[in-house]
C-alpha cells in the first residue's frame, strides 16, 4: 500500500478494468475542483470543530510525524497506531460479520434478499469511523457494515436479520432497512436513489439548525452512500444539484463496484467517470482507490471537513469491488474470473494489514488479538438474535396506519391480528 498522499486518481492503474474503461472513455478535459486543501502543508493537521471527533492526524507532508509508541516507522506512517488499529478492527468486523451471515442466511435463518459488502470495508471504515455521534449516514440495501461502522451494536444488527425483536428496528426492517436514531444512521434504503432525498434532508436541517435557529453548535455531517448504478438515476442529479445551490454539508460516496446487479457500469453509463459530475454542478468531484483505506481515509477527512467548514458537498466516487455476487440469491456468474481475481488481489483488509505490520504499527499477535476479539463480538452475535424473541403479533400494523383502529385494532382495544382466526382470514374485523 502506498503512502497515503492526497492526489486526485482519474483511474487506477495498473488495473485491467481501468484500461477498458480508458479505451472507452475520451481523457478527462476538465479538472476536477480542486479541495481548499488538497496540498498539505508541512506539520498541518485537521483542524476539529469543538463539536466533531474528527481526530486530527499527521498528513503525508509532516516530517514531525507521532511515531508508534514502540518503534520508529521505517518512513513516516501518515496514521498513528490508535487511529490504524481501529480503522482494522472495524474493517475486520465487517469482513467476518458478513462471512457469518452468508453461513446464517444458508441455514435459513434470515429471510427475503441480503446483499452482502465483502470487498469494499475500506470505504465504510474511512468515512464513517471519524463522523462524530451526531452526523449521519443514509445507506443503500447494502447496508450492515455501515451500521457497524456507525456503532450499532453488532449484536442489533444480527438480531435484525434475524427478524427478531431485539434488532435494531425491533426486527420490522430486516437486512436493507438497518436503522438507528440514536447512532444517526438514517435508514438502508431498498428502493436505489430512494436514500439520496433523505440524506439530502438531513444536511438542510444541520444547516438551518444552525444558520436559521441560531444553533451554533451544530456542525453535523451527513454521509450518503450509493453505488455506480444508482448515479443514473434522477435522484441523484436532483440532489447534487440542490447540494451545490444550498452548500450542504453532506458528502456524497459512490462505492462503484463497477457492476449494478448483472450490468456492467462501464455499459450503462454515457461517461463512467462518475466524479466529473461533481465539477458539473459545482462542487469538488475526486476519484479515490477505493481498496485503499489510508487513500479513502484521506479524502474523507477532506471532504467531510469541508462540509463541516460550511464549504458544501464533495462527490466521492470510490473505485472499489464485491468479491460476492449481488446478494446471497445470486449465483455470481456473469463476472468475468480475471476482473474477479485482479480485485481478490487487491483485498483492503490484507494490504492493509500489511501497511500495518511494515510501518511497525501493530504486531503479528496484535493483529491476530483483536481477530480473535471480533469472531467473540460476531459468534455472540448470533447467539444473542438466535436465542432473542420474535416480534408479537401485534407489532405487525405499528407503523402501517397513523390510527389503526377499525383496522387491526377491534371496538375491544385488543389487536385483531392477536386472533388465531386472523391468519386463516376468518376473524371478523
Ligand atoms: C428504483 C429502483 N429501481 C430498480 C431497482 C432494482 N435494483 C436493485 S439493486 C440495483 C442495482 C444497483 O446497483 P448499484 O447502485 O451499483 O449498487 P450495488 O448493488 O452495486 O451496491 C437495481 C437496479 C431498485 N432497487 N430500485
Ligand atoms: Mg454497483
Amino acid at each position: 500500500m502506498a503512502a497515503a498522499s492526497f492526489s486526485f486518481v482519474h483511474l487506477l492503474s495498473p488495473n485491467p478494468i481501468a484500461t477498458v474503461r480508458s479505451s472507452l472513455t475520451k481523457p478527462p478535459t476538465t479538472s476536477p475542483i480542486p479541495f481548499p486543501q488538497s496540498k498539505p502543508k508541512p506539520g498541518a493537521s485537521l483542524s476539529s470543530s469543538p463539536n466533531t471527533t474528527v481526530r486530527a492526524v499527521a498528513t503525508s507532508g509532516n516530517k514531525k510525524q507521532t511515531k508508534s509508541p514502540r518503534n520508529v516507522p521505517s518512513s513516516p506512517a501518515p496514521i498513528e497506531r490508535a487511529e490504524a488499529l481501529d480503522l482494522y478492527e472495524d474493517m475486520v468486523l465487517g469482513r467476518c460479520f458478513e462471512d457469518m451471515c452468508a453461513q446464517m442466511y444458508y441455514r435459513g435463518k434470515m429471510f427475503g434478499f441480503v446483499h452482502l459488502y465483502n470487498g469494499q470495508e475500506a470505504v465504510s471504515s474511512a468515512f464513517i469511523r471519524p463522523l462524530a455521534r451526531s452526523d449521519s449516514v443514509v445507506s443503500t440495501y447494502r447496508d450492515h457494515v455501515h451500521a457497524l461502522s456507525k456503532g450499532v451494536p453488532a449484536r442489533e444488527v444480527m438480531a435484525e436479520l434475524f427478524g427478531k425483536s431485539t434488532g435494531c428496528c425491533r426486527g420490522q426492517g430486516g437486512s436493507m432497512h438497518m436503522f438507528s436514531a440514536e447512532h444517526g444512521l438514517l435508514g438502508g434504503f431498498a428502493f436505489i436513489g430512494e436514500g439520496i432525498p433523505v440524506a439530502a434532508g438531513a444536511a438542510f436541517s444541520s444547516k438551518y439548525r444552525r444558520e436559521v435557529l441560531g444553533d451554533e453548535s451544530c456542525r453535523d455531517v451527513t454521509l450518503a452512500f450509493f453505488g455506480d448504478g444508482t448515479c443514473n438515476n434522477g435522484q441523484f442529479f436532483e440532489c447534487l444539484n440542490m447540494a451545490a445551490l444550498w452548500k450542504l454539508p453532506i458528502v456524497f460516496v459512490v462505492e462503484n463496484n463497477l457492476w449494478a446487479i448483472g450490468m456492467s457500469h462501464l455499459r450503462a453509463t454515457s461517461d463512467p467517470e462518475i466524479w466529473k459530475k461533481g465539477p458539473a454542478f459545482g462542487m469538488p468531484g475526486v476519484h479515490v482507490d477505493g481498496m485503499d483505506v489510508l487513500k479513502v481515509r484521506e479524502v474523507a477527512q477532506e471532504a467531510i471537513g469541508r462540509a463541516r467548514r460550511g464549504e458544501g458537498p464533495t462527490l466521492v466516487e470510490c473505485e472499489t469491488y464485491r468479491f460476492r455476487g449481488h446478494s446471497l440469491a445470486d449465483p455470481d456468474e456473469l463476472r468475468n474470473p480475471d476482473e474477479k481475481a485482479h480485485y481478490a488481489a487487491r483485498d483492503p483488509i490484507k494490504a492493509f494489514k500489511k501497511y500495518i505490520l511494515e510501518n511497525n504499527l501493530a504486531t503479528e499477535s496484535e493483529l491476530k488479538a483483536i481477530e480473535k476479539k471480533i469472531d467473540d463480538v460476531v459468534e455472540e452475535a448470533v447467539e444473542f438474535a438466535d436465542a432473542s424473541p420474535p416480534p408479537p403479533r401485534s407489532q405487525l400494523l405499528e407503523n402501517v396506519f397513523a390510527d389503526p383502529k377499525g383496522f387491526g385494532i377491534g371496538p375491544d382495544g385488543k389487536y385483531r391480528c392477536e386472533d388465531p382466526k386472523f391468519t386463516q382470514g376468518t376473524a371478523q374485523v
